[in-house]
């Protein structure tokens, strides 16, 4: 078996830069900047033959590249915890064109429809038990952060948990169709 996920690489620099912004915020487990991503789709755990199968899906896929901005800061919560930080990712039509072709794709190849709403963002924390004051604050001292960057492939990652930081894999990647190609 095997754990995957559809995901968009941030480049090198933009990592580095939301990564800079872990400090400062305790109660906070950051994701080290190597594994920063923005999730398209979670497959979960699959077997060799279907993982096959959902990657000549992903082939099939065509659909242009793109310009992604991210923005702002804010936070998933249940039952009125907090326990993810993220920075937003714009939900603009050529993204979720792209993860609707995912969907379809994947679905045509033997997953389940995933029920939950597409909300588009990159996880920077996970949060265990963070001070509120310490937390509002960051949230306002970050709101306007912007960032943009070019999505010219996605990619099929493995995940692998253990006691730490997952460790993610690139199994494959496909590239998207180049502006004026
Ligand atoms: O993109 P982020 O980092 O927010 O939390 C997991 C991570 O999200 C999420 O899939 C991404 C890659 O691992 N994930 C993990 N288990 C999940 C599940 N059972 C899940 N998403 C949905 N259902």
């Amino acid at each position: 078996m095997i754990r995957l996920f559809v995901g968009i690489e941030l480049p090198e620099e933009l990592r580095d830069r939301l990564a800079a912004l872990g400090e400062g915020l305790p109660g906070a487990r950051w994701v080290p900047a190597h594994n920063l991503h923005l999730t398209l789709r979670f497959i979960g755990e699959v077997d060799e033959a279907l993982a096959e199968d959902l990657h000549q899906a992903l082939e099939s896929v065509r659909a242009p590249a793109f310009t992604q901005a991210l923005g702002g800061v804010g936070t998933f919560a249940a039952r009125g915890r907090p326990h993810t930080l993220w920075v937003g990712a714009e939900r603009e039509p050529p993204l979720v064109h792209l993860r609707d072709k995912i969907e379809s794709a994947l679905v045509r190849a033997g997953l389940d429809p995933e029920g939950r709403k597409f909300a588009p963002h990159v996880t920077l924390a996970k949060l265990a038990d963070p001070k509120p004051d310490r937390l509002h604050h960051f949230l306002a001292a970050h709101s306007l952060l912007r960032a943009e960057f070019e999505v010219e492939r996605f990619v099929l990652f493995s995940s692998l948990l253990g006691g730490g930081d997952p460790v993610y894999r690139a199994e494959a990647d496909y590239a998207l169709e180049s502006i004026g190609a």
